[in-house]
């Protein structure tokens, strides 16, 4: 009897040694999770796309390839210039077309006759790529290529020898140019078009064996993914998983609704980049000079994109001089000022926050409203609903709620509501799905002292590392062009 009941208190005391022990344990990763380069990736948010090359001088969208090269003659060309106005607008790095449809090459490769060896800029003797990486280190940007598989030019488009080429074009950017942060695979390609079937296997793996650490976009990644449109307009539900077994880029692509919004447990961690143009066009035309997008328009594909989830490539594209217009950088300047003044001053930090349920101390609400995003509250367990209540203190203004999930550990959240104290009642501002890296809700100006976060059914329990509450400015009248 004397050891039966030793044995069980024993067995009681180990038990509840281990539960607190497991309170304080990291919660275990749920379904697929980013590499340490997606992560880093993902918290870049914000850079540059720039679309340079024959079009630019001859007012295409989508070049034929048969264009004389002489036509591309940047004479003021400063790609410092480019770095410059990049780093002001508060990106982090940029992504040139090195070869877009129609072939011709910013850099003089050896495997292309369509090249800036052949153009008239420099008598022959410039390279873009090796002026913008320089420009990009000068300036701590990240710099990145975007190379279409897809050449209205290349004599051996067509054939099996083609994949080797575009591999061996590939591996001149990729040891001449580096390091790359990002290699961006275009799926597009015209009706009618030659046949050709690309061995993507052998084009990551050439990017892979010179730059390991750099995220491969295509329609389907593997690093990142085409988020379906071109609008800037990322889905309101938005999983960074996604599942692509059979599925291939271009026409062989998941549907652009299903790219547009993940998938739900998906099997792979493909987060989804946004591109989209500052101007109508994806290269420059004078006839767009007074098309520049609004401030208003560009503050809410800031919202539809890293406030969804996704990250943001913006594309400016640059002029027949060589040079970023001054519309444009005018507007990304504006675009800088409205964010930082929007997100300068976070009302919940350090604010009282008390959740319903929280994994001991180590993982509890306090973690929230902390300003750092590496800590974190979790509940230590499923929950069905989850309740997280930040007291501001006193009435206070707002417009804008910024959550943020931390992905280290999966993307857990399918459902939450915000509610707010309008000091008789809570009243429901928000319902929303999916959160991941980052969420930002935009409403109009309401005044409360207490705002609740519910979160209802998770796929696992859920792992939050921040809860921002800022007072955007009204947006300034706009500006004419
Ligand atoms: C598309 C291309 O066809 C456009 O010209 C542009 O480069 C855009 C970013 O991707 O698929
Ligand atoms: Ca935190």
């Amino acid at each position: 009897m004397k050891t039966i009941h030793y044995l069980i208190a024993a067995g009681l005391f180990s038990l509840s040694t281990t539960s607190t022990a497991l309170a304080q344990k990291a919660p275990a990763p749920y379904g697929a999770i980013p590499t340490t380069h997606q992560l880093e990736w993902q918290n870049m948010e914000y850079y540059m796309f720039i679309h340079f090359g024959p079009n630019t001088f001859t007012d295409k969208e989508w070049g034929h390839g048969d264009e004389d090269p002489k036509v591309f003659n940047p004479k003021k060309l400063d790609a410092r210039q480019w770095a410059r106005t990049a780093k002001a607008a508060g990106m982090k790095a940029i992504i040139i077309t090195a070869k877009h449809h129609d072939g011709f090459c910013l850099f003089p490769s050896k495997y292309s006759t369509h090249t800036v060896r052949e153009s008239n800029w420099k008598d022959g003797k410039g390279d873009v790529l090796k002026e913008l990486s320089a420009a990009c280190k000068e300036y701590g940007l990240k710099f990145g290529v975007y190379l279409s598989p897809w050449d209205r030019n290349h004599p051996k488009y067509g054939t099996a020898e083609y994949n080797e080429i575009f591999a061996k074009t590939l591996k001149e950017v990729h040891t001449q140019y580096g390091p790359i942060f990002e290699q961006w695979f275009d799926g597009a390609k015209g009706e009618g078009e030659k046949k050709q079937d690309y061995d993507f296997k052998l084009f990551n793996s050439v990017v892979y064996e010179h730059n390991p650490q750099a995220i491969i976009f295509s329609d389907i990644g593997p690093g990142a993914r085409w988020m379906g449109n071109e609008n800037g307009v990322a889905g309101e539900t938005n999983w960074s998983t996604l599942n692509t077994d059979g599925f291939g880029v271009g026409a062989d692509a998941p549907k652009a609704t299903v790219l547009n919004t993940g998938n739900e447990d998906g099997k792979y961690w493909i987060p989804a980049e946004v591109d989209v143009s500052i101007r109508p066009g994806w290269f420059y035309s004078a006839s767009t000079d007074d098309k520049v997008k609004t401030l208003e328009q560009l503050v809410s594909i800031y919202h539809t994109s890293v406030g969804r989830n996704g990250n943001l490539l913006l594309n400016v594209p640059v002029d027949r001089d060589g040079l970023i217009h001054p519309n444009d950088s005018t507007r990304l300047m504006e675009l800088r000022r409205y964010l930082d003044a929007s997100f300068k001053t976070n009302l919940a930090k350090g604010k009282k926050v008390i959740a319903s349920t929280e994994a001991g101390k180590k993982y509890g609400a306090q973690n929230l409203t902390d300003g750092n995003a590496n800590t974190y509250w979790t509940t230590g367990g499923m929950v069905k609903n989850a309740t997280i209540t930040i007291d501001l203190g006193k009435p206070t203004q707002l417009n804008r709620i910024v959550l943020q999930e931390y992905i280290s550990l999966g993307q857990r959240i399918s459902s939450f509501m915000v509610m707010y104290w309008d000091g008789k009642a809570y009243k429901l501002l928000d319902q929303q799905t999916t959160i991941g890296h980052k969420r930002i809700l935009a409403f109009p100006t309401i005044t409360s002292s207490k705002i609740r976060i519910i979160i209802t059914e998770p796929n696992a329990d859920p792992v939050l590392s921040e809860i921002g509450v800022y007072l955007a400015p009204p947006l300034p009248k706009p500006t004419a062009p």
